[in-house]
């Protein structure tokens, strides 16, 4: 086919393949979600509706793209990890990511009577996108350890600034100077002494966030088939399903990962 003259426009394109053999992360995050949280009405320090609406969206992402393995969300961003092999969109990280980010904000907007019912979505909410590549098993675990310490961090911090608010009467800027300089340890005592709150009792779903896997289900079904005799008889037939789960448990120590070798591809 004749190639137009103005063809050579093409050759601006960058290139962004993503380095062979490394894990592709996409991270999303919600912009402006300080405002977003405040304008919606969400329930401090974490609102069910919103986390849910989260996952919701991201179990869309798993389901429409390609080769994610897992995906760790918590508070208003989600990391959706490719696995290393992948070949989709040849690796374009521009690719990747935007399909990730246009994928989880669409399912945002279209589940979002699902979770929040008779509270209307005010505007059209966005999520920033980026890619990191990380190059062996021990960087990705590390990865997703930051992020879900960065949760326990944030919830901790949050479940006690909110209790002595709601609970100990203190104003927003006296819980603040009251945890000002506190170690978690502190903010422990301060809930169990206090408030009789054990934080280890507390929410999983908060404590540890949102890790979505892929999982194999053996599925049986009744089908009606017809015999030679032309007689028609229900038969029990088993499939192997792919579904993808929920966990809220820690992703940071070996267990997990023992738990689903599947996930992760061998180093080397
Ligand atoms: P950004 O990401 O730079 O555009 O700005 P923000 O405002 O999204 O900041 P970020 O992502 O660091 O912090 C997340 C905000 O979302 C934070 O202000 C609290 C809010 N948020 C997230 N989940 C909840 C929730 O369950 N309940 C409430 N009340 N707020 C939440
Ligand atoms: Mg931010
Ligand atoms: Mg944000
Ligand atoms: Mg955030
Ligand atoms: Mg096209």
């Amino acid at each position: 086919m004749a190639k137009s003259k103005f063809e050579y426009v093409r050759n601006f394109e960058t290139d962004d393949t993503c380095l062979r053999n490394c894990y592709i992360v996409v991270r999303l995050d919600g912009r402006n979600f300080h405002k977003f949280a405040e304008q919606h009405k969400f329930t401090k320090p974490n609102d069910n509706r919103a986390l849910g609406l989260m996952a919701r969206s991201a179990r869309s992402v798993m389901e429409e793209l390609e080769d994610i393995v897992i995906a760790y969300g918590q508070s208003d961003e989600f990391s959706f990890v490719f696995k290393r092999t992948s070949t989709w969109f040849k690796r374009r990280a521009s690719k990747l990511m935007t399909h990730v980010a246009s994928q989880f904000s669409s399912s945002y907007v279209f589940y979002w009577k699902e979770f929040f019912e008779e509270q209307p979505l005010l505007y059209p909410p966005g999520f920033d996108g980026r890619v990191v590549l990380y190059p062996s098993n021990r960087n990705l675990r590390d990865y997703l350890s930051w992020r879900q310490a960065d949760c326990h961090i944030n919830n901790l911090y949050n479940t006690v600034f909110w209790t002595l608010v709601l609970k100990g009467g203190l104003t927003t800027t006296q819980a603040e100077d009251r945890l000002k300089g506190t170690l978690a340890a502190d903010k422990n005592e301060i809930l169990f002494s206090e408030f009789d709150i054990n934080y280890n009792n507390e929410s999983a779903l908060h404590r540890k966030g949102t890790a979505l896997i892929w999982e194999k289900r053996d599925e049986t079904v009744t089908k009606r088939t017809k015999l030679p005799s032309k007689e028609e008889k229900d038969v029990a037939v088993t499939r192997s399903r792919r579904r993808v789960e929920a966990y809220h448990c820690d992703i940071i120590a070996d267990q997990f990962w023992e738990e689903h070798p599947d996930i992760l591809e061998d180093d080397n």
